[in-house]
This record gives structure tokens, C-alpha cells and sequence, in this order.
């Protein structure tokens, strides 16, 4: 059924960082209302869609997006008036006509994006349908599926003012059988990690994500204390609780190409950083392992894969950027095995549906995700459950920022009977 849109609204919002974002209203010509918040990131890979900020020193230290508001407010606004919010993919294709650059960089992704989000969720508004059904309906979804979350326990790099090289150690609840359960296994990692660090005289202030960030020297020291704190709630490695990273690093690069690690106070090359991976999968239950290398290290990254693509699942964030010409490039060359799924990174909703069809026609495990700076906005639990992705990353169990999106699973959960994905959404799993 046709629902056209009457208006748009958007306005400058503040994240979970306290910086401000976009949120955009979409009013269709029967009342209908859509609304939509765009994240941000702070390790961002360099072929993300583009953030338009204003750059004014005096407002908000430069990031502010008035000008992003503003471009829905009148070029988009102009453009989408009596445009059908059910044809999503006509409107995403309209939107980035508009803006006609490769990155978005004219109108903003952060404005593009916004307007992509609310009109989907005013469409399945209007049509009566849960936000989820919308999206399996984009892309003929058919069996929906609760995704593993893997859930930041520690954290440092650019979420947690370098206190470690590594930016997150993940738990992932193996042993669960329903998104509730493997919340409350969570809970007890999380706590027995709290626990454990306040033991050991550490500070237990929150990162970016709602992570703690112990600040160890190295990433081994941080893997111990995940063992020590999943032992502590009393359950088993590797069974119960296995381990994913998130090493972010293109954010660690040095001088000639060397990759910094200032905690450890040494410089590493593409092999040592492989070394580095290839020794946590010895002697810890790590099954996922992010942004192991940096994101134009295509050739290194194949080498990784070649080594260690069949024990582990190697994730593309900053690698990717949720760009189908990279994730296609990756699947030619081999590089990876798994890709990080991030809206604001493509820029449209029907975009990030294509990379996630490419990934899953490729065989790579999507793993759908959230960005370090996070709104109340819950779309991408709808948006994992409605794709059948599998695997999401959210942050922490702090913070509601992040909560809105657990709690929205917990309700879709209860609401869809959706069966749970356990390890076999996992690219290279072969546990028990
Ligand atoms: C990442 C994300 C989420 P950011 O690196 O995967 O943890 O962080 O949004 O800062 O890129
Ligand atoms: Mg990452």
C-alpha cells in the first residue's frame, strides 16, 4: 500500500558520548509518524560514509550538525514530499542521487541516513507490522533468527583513552539457548569482572560502551583477567563463555606502517600482530577476532585468513566499512571470513541490506553492530532479527543507550518465538 510522505523534521539530538547527532521525523499523509536517531563512532574507518559536522569551534567543539539538520529540512524535505515511505529502496536510491557523491559528503550520511531509518519504521507503522517484519520483508527474510550477542567486558583504545592497545575483549555466551539466557550469563561475566578488579585494587569507572577498562599492559594480562572473571561467576571458558576482540587497528598505526603499541611500549609488524592472534586462539577460547590488521593491509590480512581462517571467525570493521566494492573485494581476495554490519558506515538502510545479502550470498558471517556513540534508538535489534544476521554487537550491559537495544530483543523475542542462533551463526565454529 502506497503511504506518502507528508514531511520531514529533523533536529539536533545529544548521543552517549554528549555530543550531538541527528534525529529526523517522518510524517506520512495519513499521521503516520517514523522516527530515527543516527549513531557515531570513534574509530571510524576512512571509507565510511561521511558524518557531516559543522566545525564550528564555538558550538559543541566543533560537532555540531546544524547543517545536517537543516539539509533534511529543506533539500531532502523538498525532494521527498509525496514520495511512497513503502518503497524503501526507491527512496534510498532517491536519497543518494541527491547527494551524488561516493561518501555522502554533500548532505551528510548522518542526514541521509536518518531520513532512510524513520521512513522505514513510519512504513511498518502504517502498515500495522512490528519494525522487524518490515525489515524481513526488504530482504526476504524468511526464517527469523535471535542473534548471539557478543558483549564488551573490557575495553581500551579509542573507548577508553588508549588505556590498552586493544580496543574491546567481547564474552559471548556460548552455553545459551534463548537471548534471555544469554543475557543473564552476561550479567554475571560482567559482574564477576567488576568484582574481580575492585579485588585487585583496579578502577571500575565505565568506557565508552559501558565496558570496564582495567588498563592492562598487554592484550595477554586482559584475556587472563576475562578467564579469571568468567571462573568467577562460576562458569566454564570455552563451554559457557568463549572470547571475541575487537583489536581496532587501524587505530594503532605508526610510523612506517608499523603497528603502535604504546601499553606494551613496542612497535609490531603484520606478522608480529598475526603472531599476536594466532597465540590468543592457543591458549584462550578466542572464536572472534576484529580488525586483527590495518584496513588497506589487503594483502595481510589474506595471510591472516589463509593461517587462521578455519579455526576463527575474522571480523571486517574499519576494513569494510559496509561498503559492497570492499566486502566484494574481500570475498575475491579471501581476506576475511566475517563482516561487521554498521548503517551509519553505508549510509542507507537499503544499502546495508544489499552488504548483508552479499555477505550472506559469500558465505560471511554478518555480525550487526553498534558504534561507541549510541542513542535510545533501538532500530538495530529489529534490523538483526528481521535480517536473520545472527550475531550482534551492542557494548556493554550498562548504559541505556545500550539497553534500549537488549531490551528490544528480549521483547522481540518474546513476541516473535524467533529461535536463538547460538555458535552456528559463528563463521569457523567448530565447538561443542
Ligand atoms: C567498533 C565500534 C563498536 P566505533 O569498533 O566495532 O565497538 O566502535 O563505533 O567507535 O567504531
Ligand atoms: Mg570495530
Amino acid at each position: 500500500m502506497k503511504h506518502s510522505i507528508a514531511s520531514l523534521r529533523a533536529r539536533q539530538i545529544l548521543d552517549s558520548r554528549g555530543r550531538p547527532t541527528v534525529e529526523v521525523d517522518v510524517r506520512l499523509a495519513n499521521g503516520t509518524l517514523g522516527r530515527a536517531s543516527v549513531p557515531s563512532g570513534a574509530s571510524t574507518g576512512t571509507a565510511e560514509a561521511h558524518e557531516l559536522r559543522d566545525a564550528d569551534p564555538l558550538h559543541y567543539f566543533g560537532l555540531g550538525v546544524r547543517q545536517a539538520v537543516s539539509h533534511v529540512n529543506q533539500e531532502i524535505a523538498r525532494a521527498v514530499q509525496g514520495f511512497d515511505a513503502s518503497d524503501q529502496r526507491g527512496l534510498d536510491t532517491l536519497l543518494r542521487a541527491l547527494d551524488d557523491s561516493e561518501q555522502l559528503s554533500r548532505l551528510g550520511a548522518n542526514a541521509v541516513l536518518g531520513v532512510s531509518l524513520a521512513a522505514c519504521r513510519a512504513a511498518a507503522a502504517a502498515n500495522g507490522q512490528a519494525l522487524y517484519q518490515r525489515i524481513a520483508e526488504l530482504s526476504q527474510t524468511q526464517s527469523l533468527v535471535m542473534p548471539m550477542p557478543m558483549v564488551n567486558i573490557l575495553s581500551g583504545g579509542l573507548h577508553a583513552g588508549r588505556g590498552m592497545d586493544v580496543q574491546d575483549f567481547l564474552a559471548i555466551p556460548a552455553s545459551a539457548h534463548t537471548t534471555e539466557e544469554a543475557l543473564h550469563l552476561i550479567a554475571r561475566v560482567r559482574q564477576a569482572a567488576a568484582e574481580e578488579m575492585s579485588q585487585r585494587g583496579l578502577p571500575t569507572l565505565l568506557a565508552d560502551e559501558g565496558g570496564l577498562s582495567p588498563a592492562c599492559a598487554t592484550s595477554r594480562e586482559a584475556l587472563q583477567l576475562m578467564m579469571a572473571s568468567i571462573e568467577r561467576a562460576g562458569l566454564k571458558p570455552g563451554e559457557d563463555i568463549v572470547i571475541a576482540i575487537d583489536v581496532a587497528a587501524s587505530s594503532l598505526k605508526g610510523r612506517g606502517g608499523h603497528y603502535h603499541l604504546a601499553r606494551e611500549g613496542r612497535m609490531a609488524t603484520a606478522a608480529d600482530m598475526i603472531d599476536m592472534v594466532k597465540a590468543w586462539v592457543a591458549e584462550f577460547p578466542v572464536v572472534s577476532v576484529e580488525d586483527a590488521l590495518d584496513e588497506n593491509a589487503w594483502a595481510d590480512w589474506a595471510a591472516l585468513t589463509a593461517g587462521l581462517g578455519q579455526r576463527v571467525q575474522l571480523v571486517g570493521d574499519d576494513f569494510f566499512t559496509t561498503n559492497p566494492a570492499r566486502l566484494q573485494r574481500g570475498i575475491d581476495e579471501q581476506a576475511a571470513n566475517s563482516v561487521l554490519i554498521k548503517l551509519n558506515q553505508n549510509g542507507t538502510l537499503s544499502g546495508t541490506l544489499d552488504v548483508l545479502a552479499l555477505a550472506r550470498q559469500a558465505g560471511y558471517a554478518p555480525v550487526v553492530s553498534a558504534r561507541s556513540g549510541e542513542t535510545e534508538d533501538d532500530f538495530l535489534a529489529d534490523l538483526a532479527v528481521g535480517t536473520a544476521a545472527g550475531q550482534i554487537k551492542i557494548g556493554s550491559l550498562r548504559c541505556s543507550d545500550r539497553l534500549s537495544k537488549y531490551n528490544q530483543l528480549l521483547r522481540i523475542e518474546e513476541i516473535s518465538a524467533a529461535p536463538f542462533a547460538g555458535m552456528s551463526a559463528f563463521a569457523a565454529w567448530h565447538g561443542s
